[in-house]
């Protein structure tokens, strides 16, 4: 039997009457009218403080939304996630990443065997490896501690602990460099090795299957630069560790598999980033640090899961996107952190959110009636205000924008912070209400420039207010943003956790690749046009079709 879409439901058709009426409301007049909306529409989760105040919802649209999730059973949905259950149909797989931050003791069964006494013994394990590391006691091939950790992985294997090593610098040692390679592009391994020594770089080659192709050439080319400088085979147990799934591949590569470090099936590559997979980024901030991290992740869970709906602050941020995307047509959401060390924030949460949502179909095959995942992007604030930020402001399209600050910054300089949050709070007041012509032309406007200067406002953003960005805190925001990407693959009625949509691509690179290095010509079966391109590309390299 098949699930009915959610649009067929009536919490759904009375969203779609609801949106006629509120259409034309402007977030002044919901101000106007409720003096406290501000203090009102907005919740504490994990020491995180989220405004959703500036979002065009009234109280009955927020009703409506829960009433929604409700019907949808999204607690039961979160509950069978928890426990274990393969909610990942697709792939047979339970959707475990909230284990990996269970504290011991608690028990989270996945086909009858506890995980979390497996969970603490990996931790344990890459605390003492990351130690070792840390404290030089770990020596490279010639008797060298080591300088300079690469973490080679791509997608789930790269973004998190890139995003979050970044993220967290004011709390990593001086005393290491920690780099990412992740594109198959050699000009990315050729400039993050640039000017190493090898006898102080460790390589850790991070990917689940030990099979992708991206990261199995980083790797190959990693170990040629470094046999290529140190002479010696028996280095490379020396400057390579593993984090994988797959013992076989990783020994047959050279890695002692003493020094790989596991998770399990039940973590999706994208949800990874607290399991073995942030092993770069303990060694940058050390296991305590990365411990508090975990303490984020799971307060937000904890909030997640009892939090009443109304109140709860992924599944707000997950309606209020549902609303936008299905009732009022916005394409696209942007988040904007007020924090440098979040540079690579957005790019985390694009594969979060677009990789998890960016589906059309629900989990027993149907093809949606709606829309689902947006395109989700964003960089630093104040950057985007002298880019982008026109079309937000003016433009003729709605973009729902979350905004991302912290009371203290990473660095106190002079009044740079006070400055960059004055921003923050300008622009989010700036996008709600806007400047009316009547306000333009008091200020002297006249003619054309009256329509040019005026600000129609009631752009949506809501914000996210922090006190620092410790690891703790960013243990919170990356658990708020899982929550949300998981409640609204739930109203959405979508599995959000695979992917097949990444498959087709790499199944015709494979295919094309010999096509470029053929010394004969290939016999070409595509379409014309791609072809045609191959045909250009060998003759631009050499590889003339005689
Ligand atoms: C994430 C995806 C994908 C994956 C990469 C790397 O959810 O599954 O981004 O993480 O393709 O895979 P490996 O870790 O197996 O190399």
């Amino acid at each position: 039997m098949t699930t009915p879409l959610v649009s067929s439901l009536p919490q759904w058709k009375a969203l779609s009457a609801h949106a006629e009426n509120l259409r034309n409301v402007h977030l002044r007049d919901l101000f106007a009218d409720d003096p406290d909306r501000g203090e009102r529409l907005g919740v504490e989760a994990a020491g995180l403080h989220l405004d959703y105040s500036k979002n065009r919802v009234t109280d009955t649209t927020l009703d409506l939304l829960v009433e929604l999730a409700e019907a949808v059973g999204l607690r039961d949905a979160a509950g069978r996630m928890f426990s274990g259950e393969k909610i990942n149909v697709t792939e047979g797989r339970a959707v475990l990443h909230t284990a990996l931050r269970a504290t011991a003791g608690q028990v989270v069964e996945v086909d009858g065997v506890d995980v979390v006494p497996g969970v603490h013994a990996v931790l344990a394990r890459l605390g003492a490896f990351a130690e070792k590391i840390r404290s030089g006691a770990w020596l490279g091939h010639t008797g060298q501690p080591i300088r300079t950790v690469v973490n080679i992985g791509i997608g789930g294997s790269d973004l998190g602990p890139a995003m979050a090593t970044l993220a967290l610098r004011p709390y990593a040692t001086d005393d290491l460099d920690v780099r990412f390679v992740s594109n198959v592009d050699g000009d990315d391994i050729a400039e993050k090795t640039r000017g190493l020594d090898p006898a102080t770089t460790l390589f850790i080659v991070a990917s689940k299957t030990f099979t992708t192709q991206e990261t199995m050439a980083n790797a190959a080319t990693a170990r040629a630069w470094l046999l290529d400088g140190l002479k010696d085979q028996a280095a490379v147990a020396r400057h390579f560790v593993a984090v994988s799934t797959a013992a076989a591949e990783v020994e047959a590569f050279g890695i002692d598999t003493e020094n790989m470090f596991g998770f399990w099936d039940w973590v999706g590559g994208r949800y990874s980033m607290d399991s073995a997979v942030g092993l770069s980024l303990m060694i940058a901030i050390g296991p305590e640090r990365f411990e508090e991290l975990l303490a984020g992740f799971r307060a937000m869970d904890t909030h997640f899961r009892t939090a009443p709906l109304r109140e709860n602050a992924p599944v707000l941020l997950a309606l209020l996107g549902v609303w936008y995307t299905d009732f009022l047509g916005a394409e696209s959401h942007a988040v904007l952190p007020y924090a440098q060390y979040l540079d690579s924030f957005a790019d985390y949460l694009q594969q979060l959110d677009m990789e998890s949502n960016g589906k059309s179909v629900t989990v027993d095959g149907q093809r949606v009636d709606y829309a689902t995942g947006p395109v989700v992007w964003g960089t630093p604030g104040t950057n985007g205000q002298h880019a982008y930020y026109q079309l937000l402001h003016q433009g003729t399209r709605l973009v729902p924008a979350d905004f991302i600050g912290f009371a203290h910054p990473g660095n106190e300089v002079g009044d740079h912070h006070d400055l960059l949050m004055a921003n923050f709070f300008a622009q989010t007041e700036a996008l709600a209400f806007g400047k009316t012509a009547d306000e333009v032309a008091a200020e002297g406007a006249t003619g054309v420039l009256v329509a040019h200067k005026t600000f129609e406002g009631n752009r949506p953003t809501t914000t996210i207010l922090g006190e620092k960005l410790t690891p703790f805190a960013l243990g919170a925001l990356i658990a708020l943003y899982e929550h949300k990407v998981f409640t609204q693959g739930i109203v959405w009625g979508l599995n959000s956790f695979d992917q097949w949509g990444v498959q087709l691509g790499k199944v015709l690179a494979g295919r094309i690749a010999p096509e470029l290095t053929s010394p004969a010509a290939p016999d070409l079966r595509h379409d014309s046009s791609t072809n045609a391109l191959i045909r250009r590309y060998r003759s631009l390299r050499g590889r003339a079709d005689a």
